[in-house]
C-alpha cells in the first residue's frame, strides 16, 4: 500500500483542484491524462458537480462543451473527441461524421448514464444561475426524450443499454452472460489501449457490438429488432430517474412545464420496482428475458429516488451495509458483492471501490435522511483518496489505489465531499 504524507482538508482540496486544472484542455476536462485523452459524458457530469462551488465558470463550460457533442436525435454520446489525440475506439471506429444527425465535432455512437440533469440541478443549487438553466435545459430535455423514445426497448418505461460501455461499469460481471451468448469473435489483433484498460476482458465482442450498431446506421429500429445486447440496468435508470426529477424541479426556472419530467420519473420508478426488484435491484437482460442475479453496486442506483418506497429503501440499505458489501470491506463500496464468484478486488468494475459510485450513494443517503450511512460513505471515500491519491479506483479491503492516477472524477467529487 502506497504511503502518502498526511494531508489536511485544505491541502487535499488544493491538490484536487490542481488535478482538475491539469486535466482541463481549455474546453473540457479529460478523465485522466494519457489513458483517457477525450471528454467522457458522465465523467464530465461528475466534474461539473465537483466544480459547482469552486469554479462555477468552468463547471458551466464543461457541460456546454459536452453538449456540443449532442446529436439531433437528442442522444448525448459517451465520448466527445475535441482533439485528434490517439485513443481506441476513436473516431475511425464510430464514424459519426457519416451520420446525418451527428454534430460537427466527432463523437462516439453510444450514450452513457444520463447524470447531466442532476449535474445541472447541482450547479443551479450552488450558483442560482437561472440563465444557465434556461440555456442548458432544452438539450437535457431532448436527451431524456431520446432515451424514452429510442431506448425503451422493453416498452415499459426503462432505458436499455446496448453496450457495456453505456453502463459506465464496463466489465461488470452483470454483462458476462449476455456477452457470452454472442457469437465467438476473433478479430485476431490485440489492442494495446484496451489491453491496458481491461487486461482480461473480451474486447473482440465489445468492438463487434459497437461495429454492428454503427453498420446499422445507429438506427433505433435496428436496436429494437436485431441488436443482440439490450439490458435494463438499475444504475443507468436510477440516475435517469434522478435527472428527470432534477428537470422537473428546474422546469419553472427554465420556463418549462415540470409535469412531463415528473411523470417520466414516476414511470421509471414503477418499472424499476416491477421489472428489476427481487430483494435487491438486478439488471434485466432483454434478449435472454431474465433477471441477471448478481448484485453489483449498480443495484443501489434506484436509491437516488426520493420516492422509492420505505421498505425498498430499508431492504436495499440492509444489503449495502451487510457483509455482502460495505460490512465486509474496510472501505466503501465494492463494485460487486464480495460473495459472488465473479468478485475480484483487483479488476476494474468487478470488485474495486469507485469514488463516483460512493458519491452517488452518499447523495442517495442524503435524499433519504440516512445520516450515519452518509457519514460512513463520506469518511471512507476521503480516507481512500487521502491515503492513495486521486486514483481511478481502489482495493476495497486495503484501500490501495488501482487504475490510473490523477483521475478527474475522483478529484472533483473529493472537492464536493470536503465542502
Ligand atoms: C471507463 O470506460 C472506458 C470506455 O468508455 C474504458 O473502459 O476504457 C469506465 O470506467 C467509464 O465509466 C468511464 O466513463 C471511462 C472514462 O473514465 O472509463
Amino acid at each position: 500500500m502506497e504511503a502518502r504524507p498526511a494531508v489536511d482538508d485544505a491541502a487535499l482540496g488544493h491538490e484536487a483542484l490542481s488535478v482538475l486544472d491539469a486535466n482541463w484542455t481549455g474546453s473540457a476536462t479529460v478523465p485522466a491524462p494519457g489513458l483517457y485523452p477525450h471528454q467522457w459524458s458522465w465523467d464530465s457530469a461528475f466534474v461539473t458537480i465537483g466544480l459547482a462551488r469552486h469554479r462555477p465558470d468552468r463547471a458551466r463550460a464543461e457541460l456546454l462543451s459536452l453538449l456540443e457533442g449532442q446529436w439531433e436525435t437528442g442522444m448525448l454520446p459517451h465520448i466527445v473527441f475535441h482533439t485528434p489525440e490517439a485513443y481506441f475506439p476513436g473516431p475511425a471506429v464510430w464514424r459519426s461524421q457519416d451520420h446525418p444527425a451527428a454534430p460537427r465535432v466527432l463523437t462516439s455512437g453510444l450514450t452513457a448514464p444520463p447524470l447531466h440533469g442532476l449535474a445541472l440541478w447541482w450547479l443551479y443549487r450552488h450558483t442560482g444561475d437561472a440563465a444557465f438553466v434556461r440555456r442548458a435545459f432544452p438539450a437535457l430535455a431532448a436527451q431524456h426524450a431520446y432515451l424514452a423514445g429510442a431506448r425503451d426497448l422493453g416498452g415499459v418505461g426503462l432505458a436499455a443499454i446496448v453496450h457495456p460501455w453505456e453502463s459506465g461499469m464496463d466489465d461488470s460481471p452483470a454483462w458476462d452472460d449476455a456477452l457470452a451468448a454472442l457469437p465467438e469473435i476473433r478479430y485476431g489483433y490485440r489492442n494495446v489501449d484496451l489491453d491496458e484498460r481491461h487486461p482480461d476482458s473480451d474486447h473482440d465482442r465489445y468492438v463487434w457490438l459497437a461495429l454492428r450498431y454503427r453498420n446499422a446506421g445507429y438506427r433505433p429500429e435496428y436496436l429494437r429488432d436485431e441488436h443482440p445486447f439490450a439490458i435494463e440496468d438499475p444504475l443507468f435508470n436510477g440516475i435517469w430517474l434522478a435527472s428527470c426529477q432534477a428537470l422537473a424541479d428546474l422546469a419553472p426556472v427554465a420556463g418549462a412545464d415540470p409535469a412531463p419530467h415528473a411523470e417520466q420519473a414516476e414511470r421509471i420508478r414503477h418499472a424499476l420496482l416491477d421489472r428489476l426488484w427481487d430483494g435487491c435491484f438486478y439488471a434485466r437482460d432483454l434478449r435472454g428475458d431474465r433477471l441477471v442475479r448478481i448484485c453489483t453496486v449498480g443495484g443501489f442506483g434506484p436509491l437516488l429516488d426520493p420516492g422509492l418506497p420505505a421498505q425498498h429503501v430499508a431492504t436495499a440499505v440492509e444489503v449495502l451495509e451487510s457483509a455482502r458489501f460495505m460490512g465486509a470491506t474496510g472501505y466503501p463500496v465494492p463494485s460487486c458483492e464480495i460473495r459472488a464468484v465473479q468478485f475480484d478486488r483487483t479488476r476494474y468494475w468487478r470488485g474495486p471501490s469507485w469514488v463516483n459510485t460512493n458519491w452517488l450513494l452518499r447523495h442517495a443517503a442524503a435524499v433519504h435522511g440516512l445520516d450515519s450511512l452518509g457519514h460512513q460513505l463520506t469518511n471512507g471515500t476521503l480516507r481512500l483518496v487521502r491515503q492513495a491519491g486521486f486514483r481511478e479506483c481502489f482495493d476495497p479491503f486495503d484501500g490501495s489505489g488501482r487504475g490510473c492516477r490523477d483521475f478527474s472524477w475522483s478529484a472533483a467529487l473529493t472537492l464536493d465531499l470536503l465542502a
